[in-house]
């Protein structure tokens, strides 16, 4: 039987994209093949079929287990997740067990409590139907008064959307934005992918802004002007610019500073400002603190009605609930006619999914003094965070020990991404295989460590410059292995390529 491909019709007019072969083209949609998502790609494959060997035929290569640096993904990690979190979950999804005794001496009050409040805030106490379109009201009150609370400046449970994952918000945003491939927005170099593969499939051009690494990744507004300029006289319009603030893959936390100059530049040059604040708590270094642009904005005075402004916050964070697809976005400084679209947009999803929805209620609104959770919830959140700092450290302290390698600091989020400064045979050795040199140094790696790390090349970086992506997340008890590892294998590398 003939494969899906191989039955396309090759009469389909050409559209002028030269770069896939024909027959595929015929099927697929070239929004969908001029997508790329760096973080699930090629040396991610290859590590799957590595951990299908070794299970297979245990002592087949020269590790004994892969050493996942790749994807954010805390628990798939062993971290544990914030139990007051899960236990209101639990009881929201099997409410039978608030009408046991025996709950009362397994679960914590707050948390029977809370499950109580959230159930009488969804219709019909049915965590299994679908919502409104935007979220369950009540848990958008509690998320809008979390955010009031962080902020000090009042939130509009109006305002917020609740999403599965941050994901799904940007790509509602982008689709909303985005109306030809004349229509450019600003990403950083490098980024999460996420934002070229969102772009890619909503038709429109991601224009490109650099951090510099030499100041630790900074933004720097003249960069932003001078790019502004030059996308402007290739008829582009550029609507808005993507912050990520705490980094990925870069860790930077912007300073309060910076980010009034960021403010008042969208401001001026009527850009919306999207602002990627997943890795809000996430922050390892005492004299940096994350102010949402929110509040950034507020305190500058900003009102409704001056700055269009998106934020997004996801089930990521500290917890790494990532797999509940948790997140929400808040909207502002849209007019009506921009909010109705973009509920119509929530609509066509029909919903969020619900233990999603109620997580992004307990994350905004965690147990506070006096509840019974509250001792154990800090000491499980302090003790993640505390752990994440020093692997942080570890690991940059070894990757700055490499031959030709600088790394910065992970002030927040969860990656490092060091330069590696290749010699010129492994390069050529690369480009004779047809790969990036440092896809071809992270699959190299991966061949003779198991240690799994993502290349800079999926992030974008300054052209001729090379880097790769490392999670901060292994198990602390194994980090020193990862840079054990990964020193004998750079010395190695080094040395096979010397000039
Ligand atoms: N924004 C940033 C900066 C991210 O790092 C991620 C996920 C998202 C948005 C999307 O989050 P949701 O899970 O809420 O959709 N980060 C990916 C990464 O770099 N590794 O793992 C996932």
């Amino acid at each position: 039987m003939k494969s899906f491909i191989e039955k396309s019709n090759p009469c389909v007019p050409s559209s002028g994209y030269f770069e896939y072969p024909f027959n595929i083209m015929v099927y697929f949609g070239i929004m969908v093949l001029k997508c790329e998502y760096a973080v699930r790609g090629e040396i991610a494959s290859l590590a799957q079929k590595l951990q299908q060997d070794l299970q297979a035929n245990p002592g087949s290569h020269p590790f004994e287990e892969i050493l996942y640096c790749d994807i954010g993904n805390p628990q798939s990690l062993g971290q544990q997740p914030i139990t007051f979190f899960r236990e209101v979950l639990a009881l929201c999804d099997h409410p039978a067990l608030l009408n046991k005794s025996e709950t009362h001496g397994l679960f914590s009050a707050d948390s029977i409590e809370r499950a109580w409040q959230i159930l009488d805030q969804i219709p019909g106490r049915a965590t299994g139907a679908y919502s409104h379109s935007q979220g369950v009201k009540g848990l958008r009150d509690t998320v809008a008064a979390g955010i009031a609370a962080r902020d000090g400046f009042p939130a509009d449970p109006n305002d917020i959307f609740l999403t599965d994952g941050a994901s799904s918000a940007v790509h509602m945003i982008m689709r909303l934005l985005i109306r030809s491939e004349n229509d450019g927005i600003f990403c950083p170099v490098p980024r999460y992918p996420l934002y070229l593969a969102s772009i890619a499939l909503h038709g429109g051009t991601l224009v490109p802004y650099y951090l510099d690494e030499a100041t630790g990744w900074g933004l720097e507004i003249s960069e932003l002007k001078n790019q502004l300029e030059t996308t402007r006289q290739k008829n582009i319009t550029v609507r808005a610019l993507v912050v990520i603030n705490p980094g990925n893959p870069t860790g930077q936390v912007l300073a309060e500073t910076n980010q009034r100059e960021i403010v008042e530049f969208c401001d001026k040059e009527g850009l919306v400002l999207l602002a990627d604040e997943v890795y809000q708590e996430n922050i390892y270094v005492s004299g940096k603190q994350f102010h949402s642009f929110k509040k950034v904005s507020c305190s500058m005075g900003y009102g409704d009605n001056d700055l269009s402004l998106v934020s997004f916050q996801s089930s990521k964070g500290y917890y790494g609930e990532c797999g509940r697809r948790c997140g929400y976005m808040e909207v502002t400084g849209f007019g009506p006619e921009v909010r109705e679209q973009i509920y119509k947009l929530a609509s066509v999803n029909l919903c969020a999914n619900i233990s999603g929805q109620i997580l992004a209620s307990l994350v905004m609104s965690p147990p506070k003094a006096g509840d019974e959770s509250y001792e154990s919830y800090f000491a499980e959140k302090n003790g993640i965070l505390q752990s994440l700092a020093r692997r942080a450290k570890t690991l940059e302290d070894g990757l700055n020990k490499l031959e030709g390698a600088t790394c910065n600091k992970a002030e927040g989020s969860m990656y490092l991404f060091p330069r590696i400064r290749l010699p010129n045979k492994a390069i050529k050795e690369a480009e004779s295989l047809k790969k990036a040199p440092d896809a071809y140094y992270a699959a190299r790696l991966l061949n003779a460590t198991g240690i799994v790390v993502v290349p800079g090349s999926g992030f974008g970086q300054v052209p001729g410059t090379w880097h790769f992506r490392c999670t901060i997340l292994p198990q602390e008890e194994k980090i020193p292995t990862v840079v054990s590892r990964l020193t004998e294998f750079h010395q190695k590398f080094m040395d096979e390529f010397r000039d």
